[in-house]
């Protein structure tokens, strides 16, 4: 964070009452939710439109994510194209477990990658809602987030100029490494976690071997299937964190997902060109509370999940939808219980979804490190999964995050 710099009250100055910063989904979503309401906002944006249109991540969203940006005008092409999951699978012991969540709990996980949500979004803000967004944008700095005169400046890509936009509200919604984070004050609580382990995170041109999730724990190592479309599947393996993705050659990568990943009775995977390859090390973080002043965090930028239960962007919707309702409640309303009860009401699902990520990965990870007890009580659970109608309800309603209370 910076004071008030020196041309604050220059006459070249524009004002917005909300800045966006960042145009993931969180920061897109809450930009979408203030233009339907006839509120002004700008959306700063570090990349460039084909970027962040592109870049390839999670793909898995929860049936009331859908509805919630379903609600807000915000899902009609995902409606008519993604896929529905209501099953996933289990492989251990050599054995393929198939769990039937929606048979439980009644709705879905809808499949929709990442950059196709954030191209709809895009579209969605500045094509069809005529809303402002500035992408390449450098060096963004918030200013005074703990007045009520905030402002944001950056530098211009095409003049190499510093603006200066003055709002009522910065959304900060700029990821794990942006800068709203960065803003934040010492007393600022950030709990963290780290797995210990990495993720080899893979994307394949190639169809999935079968249109449902996999999960493979085997004493090599954890890996996973996650279908992105009839013609591309995101897989993971576990490895050391820090590997070098070089050290994986397409080869090892599927001979490695064939072992892990193989049941009897089950086809073997249909292997295409690796698109992507990358080491993820799996640690989460959450900041407490998520509003400092005038700054009001969401998604990544307060709390990271690692895609261990597929639940980040998930998250980042929830607090946008929150957010961006509770900032037009309070500019169009007067009401402020939106904007006070906001962090409380965000970090509700995020410790949840922490909780859950941490159960899973001790079922994913259990079973692979040689510790015989670990394995022992690892495929004790997995077993409890598939004779216990609790145990199961309990996991369906987790999984999907269907639980009345967040
Ligand atoms: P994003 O998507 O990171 O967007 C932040 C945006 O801010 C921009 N930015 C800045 N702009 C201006 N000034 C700055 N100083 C800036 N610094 C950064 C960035 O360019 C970017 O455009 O954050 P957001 O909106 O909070 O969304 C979070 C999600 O992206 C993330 O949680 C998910 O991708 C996590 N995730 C998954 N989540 C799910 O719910 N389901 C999944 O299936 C799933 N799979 C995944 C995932 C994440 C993965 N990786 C890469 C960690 C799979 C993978 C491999």
């Amino acid at each position: 964070m910076t004071s008030a710099p020196s041309h604050f009250n220059s006459p070249s100055a524009e004002r917005f009452p909300v800045v966006v910063v960042g145009a993931g989904p969180a920061g897109l979503t809450v930009g979408n939710i203030l233009r339907a309401a006839g509120v002004d906002c700008l959306v700063l944006e570090a990349g460039t439109r084909e970027f962040v249109e592109q870049r390839p991540r999670a793909g898995v969203i929860e049936e009331w994510a859908v509805r919630g940006l379903e609600r807000r005008g915000l899902a009609d092409r995902l409606l008519e194209r993604a896929e529905r999951h209501s099953e996933c699978e289990f492989r251990f012991d050599g054995r393929a477990h198939r769990f039937a969540h929606t048979e439980l709990t009644g709705r879905h996980h809808w499949v929709y990658s990442q950059p196709l949500l954030v191209t709809d979004l895009v579209r969605e803000y500045a094509d069809v809602r005529g809303g402002d967004i500035r992408f390449g944008v450098r060096d963004v700095r918030l200013h005074e987030p703990d007045s009520d005169r905030p402002a944001v400046s950056y530098t211009d890509p095409d003049t190499g100029e510093r603006r200066l936009v003055h709002c009522d509200f910065i959304a900060g919604c700029d990821g794990p490494r942006g800068v709203s984070r960065a803003a934040l004050p010492a007393r600022a609580r950030t709990s963290r976690h780290d797995y210990g382990i990495g993720w080899l995170a893979l994307l394949a041109e190639a169809p999935p071997c079968a249109d449902r999730v996999l999960f493979g724990m085997h004493p090599g190592g954890f890996a996973g299937q996650m279908p992105r479309s009839s013609r591309l599947t995101r897989y993971y393996l576990q490895c050391p964190p820090g590997d070098d993705p070089a050290d994986w050659p397409d080869e090892r990568v599927w001979a490695e997902l064939q072992r892990r990943l193989r049941a009897a009775d089950r086809p073997p995977l249909t292997e295409g060109p690796l698109l992507e390859k990358r080491v993820l090390d799996m640690h989460d973080y959450v900041v407490e509370p998520m509003v400092f002043g005038r700054l009001f965090l969401a998604g990544d930028a307060a709390h990271l999940v690692a895609p261990i239960a597929a639940k980040g962007m998930n998250l980042a919707l929830n607090d946008a939808f929150l957010l961006g309702d509770a900032l037009v409640a309070h500019l169009a309303e007067g009401d402020d219980s939106g904007l006070d009860g906001y962090s409380a009401r965000c970090l509700r699902r995020v410790w949840e979804y922490q909780d859950f990520s941490r159960w899973l990965a001790e079922i994913f990870h259990g079973v692979s490190d040689g510790d015989s007890y670990r394995a022992g009580t690892t495929l004790a659970r997995l077993r409890r999964l598939f004779s216990s109608p609790a145990a199961a309800a309990a996991f369906a309603e987790q999984y999907l995050g269907t639980a009345d209370t967040y």
